[in-house]
């Protein structure tokens, strides 16, 4: 029918399903079949006048718009609920949240806390229209018109009991978020891919459904905000449900469009309008939570493998790397320290000592962290193993839909999951937790398998054929072909709070959640790190996370790129990839490459798999291990900005890996280098035997971080020499760092004198802060005992102030170097709080260079030269 003629790129699926695709299936839904010639565009779509929702009593006031919505005819999946309601809050001048849902019964939403908007927005720069019939959303930016998301002519508004579908159009193809999925950190809508939540224990493949959920993305706007960079919007829809996302380009533009489909819960959108990209990360942590402070020692070098497989393993190693000098500060253990696999167990007869092993790591001022799987053995003699006793009696195992506790099979064999939703949880794994602790003194805790993973499908019973469930009308293609058994519990599994459907995307954001509240009483006023596998929305205020398991190969090592911006952008900084690779055989030059991205990863951890050779920085020849140890070094200068990094995430929710296009447009393609804050541009070597590497380097001041000297940016790719034992960083000029001399431990970091480091910008300007605190206490921040320097330099004047002075060490807060770059002409005088003091300056590379200070950071210092 004339109806029909939709330009391939202007169709919207009507067939979502993984396969099975015909026409007269396709029409008995009403929609239309016509073959296209470009790739991906559905044969199978929406006809324009796809019936839909009417809106009715549309009420706009200062707080919001409500409405109610009604449709007569069913969809692909009935049943459809055809009463809803419309609520939009108006929560600030930038955010607004849209619900839709069914005003008659009450449906599942995400147990994920989420702020309350204000009563009324006195200047919103949103501007929200709500049309009747056909009923639609708009919202704009009010200031310039640009689309923020908008319904109209998108892919149907469809709300059934099982499937949910809500498209917008896009403002630009700039288009960003969307995990847990491995690809470039740019999507790539021409490409009419489609995203899976689905959480997953799978190798990460590109578009694979991942190890969790972040159904978020950020847009770039047309049009230039402050700081010239283009404004952006980012949305939310706070769904844990499984579901999909499916980009295509669109209409003339190609700006493109999202379609949204969720097999349950109802639409919760939070819609954020951001000056730039920076302020819609930050607005989005200001949703659902800021990222955890972690302690100070937890941003040294982790150290991890799979299968030490006894003391003896365990011990040579972590001597092996002592005696070489390599600065390390915690090591880990993986399953095999424990008895059989039971979770709160040890191997009597493999690690018997492992009570001393960790006394001496803390002698050594090193750290200790282990696994703790979700799973709890459920074969052992009643009596015999309090971990799965205590569950059953606390009630707080995941049930079938008769009542009982549903069996999965993970490492230690057969097991229950932990309902970390029930009431009881916390007690229950808080009691296992502490009672471990006594014996074995880990210092924080790595939560892995809890998507939640299980070796069998379903169930050891398998799952209900009947349960609506487990074999929903809609279910998205996920890498089981669609099914929502394989790998995991069944959907129909029973937690306390709702089925296992609902909420599978958040078993490990409800782990992570528990085992935070748990370690916050084992350790009291300490902080501890946690490193989930699986995550969802809001994570990151419990945990950090690893990119799970990469393969020993340069592909995969450059994939971690976008990975690490991706949990940046949602909201969980601490984030790594295992080093040197988890699955296969390293070289120690690809491991020496690896060590030395790894140092700009925010949690930095070497891990390998079972089958994997050693690759321990001890483990290879000399000059690798020597190269290595420089790397390290190189991260254990960086602490404090690292640090001063987690400060501002957790207070002001700022990323601390960020793209270069939140600063530099035109570079909105490139995830092979990154940066740290707005301080340093990274630029990795990510092939075999290279020995220059191809950077971007924008136009801009910036300085060789080896050499200190000025290096001006042509907006252009150029070639660096990268020998083996370097990785090219650069200061940005205007930025002033505190750097720390080389230490092989954290503790010992902390007892040095700083290296202030200004790089001046173009305009001979630049700022910088030290957040400092003990390092570990929880209450540093929410209590103020924290200090927190500033720097200033203003052309020839370098200041520095104490912002606040919460935390004052015996031993004193000092610099005993500063370094100013970008200085064009020698001075003949040098003045530190007016007393002259011996200088160098290096003329060909406008180095000044102020040394044997004590500088005492919490008193007012002003350096000035003429
Ligand atoms: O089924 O604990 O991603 O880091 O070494 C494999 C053993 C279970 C998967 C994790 C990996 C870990 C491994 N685990």
């Amino acid at each position: 029918s004339g109806s029909c003629a939709v330009a391939d790129n202007n169709r919207f699926d009507c067939w979502p399903e993984y396969i099975g695709a015909t026409q007269d299936k396709c029409q008995a839904r009403g929609c239309c079949w016509q073959p296209a010639t470009t790739p991906g565009s559905p044969y199978c779509f929406f006809p324009p006048d796809y019936n839909g929702y009417t809106a009715s009593n549309v009420k706009t006031t200062a707080s919001g718009v409500s409405a109610d919505l009604t449709r007569t005819t069913t969809t692909l999946f009935p049943p459809d609920i055809k009463t809803l309601k419309l609520q939009i809050d108006f929560q600030t001048e930038s955010r607004l949240r849209v619900k839709i849902f069914d005003p008659a019964n009450a449906r599942f939403e995400p147990p994920v806390e989420v702020p309350k908007g204000a009563k009324a927005v006195s200047n919103p720069q949103y501007k929200v229209k709500v049309t009747e019939s056909p009923f639609n959303i708009v919202i704009t930016r009010a200031s310039t018109g640009a689309t923020v998301f908008d319904t109209t002519g998108m892919a149907p508004f469809i709300f059934a009991d099982q499937y949910l579908q809500i498209g917008t159009r896009l403002s630009s193809q700039y288009l960003y978020g969307l995990g847990e999925h491995r690809y470039g950190f740019l999507q790539d809508i021409n490409k009419w891919r489609k995203l899976v939540f689905w959480n997953r224990d799978d190798i990460p493949k590109v578009d694979n459904n991942g190890y969790g959920s972040h159904p978020f993305y950020l847009n770039l706007e047309p049009n230039m905000g402050k700081n010239g960079v283009p404004q952006a919007h980012g949305v939310l829809l706070l769904n844990s449900n499984a579901g999909d996302v499916a980009m295509q380009p669109y209409g003339q533009d190609r700006a493109g469009a999202l379609t949204f489909r969720f097999t349950g819960g109802l639409i919760d959108m939070f819609v954020l309008l951001g000056d730039s990209p920076l302020s819609v990360g930050q607005l989005y942590t200001q949703v659902v939570g800021a990222p955890y402070m972690p302690p100070f020692w937890s941003l040294g070098f982790h150290l991890c493998r799979w299968g030490y497989n006894s003391s003896d393993g365990l011990t040579s190693v972590i001597k092996r790397n002592r005696d070489a000098n390599i600065p390390y500060d915690v090591q880990w253990n993986d399953i095999d320290y424990m008895d059989k696999y039971k979770d709160w167990t040890y191997s009597p007869d493999n690690f018997g000592n492992l009570p001393s092993i960790i006394a001496d790591l803390h002698a050594n001022k090193q750290r200790y962290i282990i696994m703790a799987d979700p799973a709890i053995s459920s074969s052992q003699p009643a009596g015999s193993y309090p971990p799965f006793d205590d569950g059953k009696r606390l009630d707080t195992f995941v049930k079938t839909e008769n009542g009982d506790i549903l069996v999965g099979k993970v490492w230690p064999g057969e097991t229950a999951f932990p309902d970390f939703f029930h009431p009881n949880a916390y007690t229950y794994w808080y009691t296992q937790a502490k009672q471990f602790h006594d014996k074995i003194a880990f210092d924080g805790l790595w939560i892995d398998m809890n998507e939640p993973s299980s070796f069998i499908d379903g169930s050891a019973t398998g799952c209900s054929q009947t349960s609506k469930y487990n074999h929903p009308p809609y279910t998205p293609g996920t890498i089981d072909g669609g099914s929502l058994v394989q790998k995991t519990i069944c959907p129909s599994a029973q937690h306390y709070l709702s089925a296992h459907y609902n909420l599978h995307n958040m078993y490990g954001w409800s782990q992570a959640n528990i085992t935070r509240a748990a370690l916050n009483t084992i350790y009291g006023n300490k902080r501890s790190p946690i490193i989930s596998r699986s995550t969802f929305v809001g994570s990151g205020r419990y945990t950090g996370h690893w990119l799970g398991d990469n393969d020993s190969n340069y592909k995969d090592m450059a994939y971690s790129i976008p990975g690490i911006l991706n949990f940046n952008l949602f909201g969980i900084p601490l984030i790594g990839a295992d080093i040197c690779g988890f699955r296969g055989t390293t070289t120690p030059e690809m491991c020496t490459r690896w060590h030395q991205l790894g140092v700009f990863y925010p949690f930095m951890r070497n891990h390998a798999d079972i089958r994997s050779p050693d690759q321990d920085p001890a483990s290879f020849p000399s000059p690798y291990v020597a190269h290595i140890r420089k790397a390290l070094n190189l991260r254990y200068q960086l602490l404090a900005v690292l640090y001063t990094g987690f400060f501002n995430a957790n207070t002001k929710g700022l990323p601390i890996v960020r793209p270069l296009f939140y600063i530099y447009p035109g570079t909105e393609a490139i995830s092979n280098q990154f940066m740290w804050n707005d301080q340093l541009l990274i630029s990795p070597v990510l092939t075999q035997g290279a020995s220059t590497v191809n950077a971007f380097i924008p136009r801009d001041r910036f300085y060789d971080y080896y050499t200190l000297s000025p290096v001006n940016g042509g907006g252009r790719v150029v070639s660096l020499p990268a020998p083996l034992d370097t990785i090219n960083v650069h200061i940005r000029g205007g930025s002033i760092l505190p750097l720390l001399p080389t230490t092989t431990r954290t503790d010992d970091a902390r007892q040095q004198k700083f290296t202030i480091t200004a790089a001046s910008s173009l305009n001979g300007t630049a700022q910088g802060e030290l957040f400092w605190d003990d390092g570990e206490s929880s209450n540093s921040i929410p209590s103020k005992m924290y200090s927190l320097i500033k720097f200033n330099l203003n052309k020839n004047i370098l200041t520095t102030t104490a912002a606040m002075k919460g935390y004052m060490p015996t031993s004193g807060l000092q610099a005993g170097v500063v370094y100013i770059l970008g200085v064009p002409q020698a001075p003949n005088t040098v003045l530190v709080n007016g007393n002259t003091e011996k200088f160098f300056y290096v003329q060909g590379s406008q180095i000044l260079k102020i040394d044997e200070l004590s500088l005492d950071l919490l008193q007012a210092n002003t350096i000035t030269w003429k």
